[in-house]
């Protein structure tokens, strides 16, 4: 703590008025819901690790990102959980004159050769006759905490229409490396696009066109770092399936990399380094403080967490120097403490699967992970709906190590449509639990309500020991099927928790 006082201090004195110290039980860094934070980029600077980071403002039922300045947490060693944040360094109304509010996206902070400090900053246009509005603005500073100038007035050095011709990509989640040589070099792109290309020492001005990049599974968030002479891209990846190395379902994104041997590639895939997260984006940055690498990313684990209302964290991050080029090791998350909580919900222990392949974009183990969001997004709930071919039945099925004894079930459905129709997501028709003991399924009696709600009441039954217990739901709508969706299902013990 004292560490963190006297790190205060010094954010007093160089004249930032808002720098809070914080001292974090752990991922992530600030968790209590006050502030949210994500798209981390870590940067040193005079013996402290720094991190800017975006800050998610969306109301708690809001699907959507509502971002309007970047802030920074800042350390002398992670270790210590110690950290200063600084609010609100910059806000992307108030640098880019040329801004629309609500779209301060991920940005990089890069220490230059010249001492200044500059802000890479993707944001929406105000006023664009592109088809996507997103570019790329650079703020200026003395201090790695700002005040930032906009040392491109006229506009983003990046865009749909700037430099012409041809970019037709959305403009966001630039990287940029000052290389040992001093070249500069900066990637960008999302939704599977990316583009890199070499700046000027102006640290603004594109050397040619930008070239186009194709990496397994990119999705967006490149990074761009170099260690030991090589270079290494990281970006978050999505090539969805069961059987994909990187993401269950079609919103998750991990985080993979490739790496080259010189800044703009040949880039050769070398695998996934961060399994998914509980956000559904995932953004991450790298970088070596005092002897040891550092990965920061972000989570949906702070209080009050949406997938947008994210939170940042920090990790170690180890090479294997017996590979040539060095691999990167998978990534060990680590988190805050836990309250421990008692609960007669033994699905929490249980195996979940469904007797047909669920959707690409839902999950089946939202069944039983715990969580019952308000608002969620399809990952965040298991659904068989399938447009017209949504199935009449569906059986989803927990089995145990070994054998349980249960009295009650509760199950928090999700629906888009009334009870009975045959589109979009409704309640089911009707729906049953099998339990498994010694090999044959017996039908569970009991009052079963398909009431859609987030705290659904608790459904009682006489106390049985099974090995497995499978819903048997059937849709409603007739010919055509209405999809099933379920937030959570909760297979309670008989007796105390
Ligand atoms: O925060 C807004 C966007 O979400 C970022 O630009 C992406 O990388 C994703 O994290």
């Amino acid at each position: 703590m004292k560490t963190a006082v006297a790190l205060f201090l010094v954010g007093q004195a160089l004249g930032n008025i808002n720098a809070n110290p914080i001292h974090s039980p752990g991922n992530p860094i600030l968790g209590d819901g006050t502030y949210y934070s994500a798209d981390p980029a870590p940067f040193v600077h005079n013996g402290s690790l720094y991190i800017v980071a975006g800050r998610d403002q969306a109301a708690p039922m809001q699907n959507d990102f509502v971002m309007n300045e970047w802030q920074i947490f800042k350390t002398d060693d992670p270790a210590t959980n110690d950290w200063i944040h600084y609010p609100a360094i910059a806000k992307s109304n108030t640098l880019f004159k040329w801004a629309a509010p609500g779209r301060a996206y991920a940005a990089q902070l890069v220490p230059g050769k010249d001492g200044k400090f500059y802000l890479y900053a993707p944001v929406s246009q105000a006023r664009s006759s592109s088809k996507d509005p997103f570019g790329v603005g650079v703020g200026v500073s003395n201090s790695p905490v700002g005040p930032f100038t906009d040392l491109h007035p006229a506009g983003p050095i990046v865009s749909q229409t700037s430099p012409p011709p041809g970019n037709d990509i959305q403009n966001i989640d630039p990287t940029v490396l000052i290389d040992d040589d001093g070249r500069v070099y900066m990637y960008y792109g999302t939704f599977g696009r990316l583009k890199g290309v070499e700046l000027q020492k102006d640290m603004i001005t594109p050397i040619g066109r930008s070239k186009d990049y194709g990496l397994p599974g990119f999705f967006e968030a490149a990074w761009l770092m170099k260690r030991k002479g090589t270079y290494y891209l990281v970006y978050a990846a999505n090539n969805a399936g069961p059987t994909s190395p990187c993401t269950p379902t079609s919103y998750h994104a991990c985080q993979a990399y490739a790496t080259a041997s010189s800044p703009l590639g040949p880039w050769t895939f070398r695998g996934v380094m961060l399994d998914v997260v509980t956000s559904t984006t995932s953004h991450a940055g790298a970088v070596e403080f005092k002897g040891q690498w550092y990965f920061a990313y972000h989570t949906a684990e702070a209080v009050g967490s949406t997938h947008f209302r994210r939170s940042v964290a920090i990790d170690k991050l180890e090479f294997d120097d017996t590979k040539t080029p060095p691999l990167i090791k998978k990534v060990r998350t680590t988190h805050r403490p836990k309250a421990q909580v008692s609960t007669r919900n033994v699905a929490l222990k249980a195996k979940a699967s469904s007797s047909r392949p669920v959707p690409i974009q839902y999950w089946v183990k939202a069944l039983n992970d715990g969580r019952i969001p308000a608002s969620p997004l399809p990952p965040d709930y298991w659904s068989s709906y399938d447009g017209d071919r949504s199935p009449a039945t569906s059986t989803l099925t927990y089995e145990w190590s070994s054998p349980v004894s249960i009295s009650g079930t509760r199950m928090a459905f999700f629906a888009d449509q009334r009870a009975g129709s045959s589109i979009g997501v409704a309640p089911p028709a009707e729906w049953h639990l099998e339990y498994q003991s010694g090999g044959s399924w017996t039908r569970i009696a009991a009052t079963y309500s398909n009431a859609v709600s987030d705290n659904p009441p608790e459904i009682k039954f006489p106390a049985v020991n099974a090995q497995a217990v499978r819903a048997v739901l059937t849709a409603s709508g007739q010919g055509k099927h209405a999809g099933i969706g379920i937030k959570e299902w909760e297979v309670l013990a008989a007796g105390a928790a």
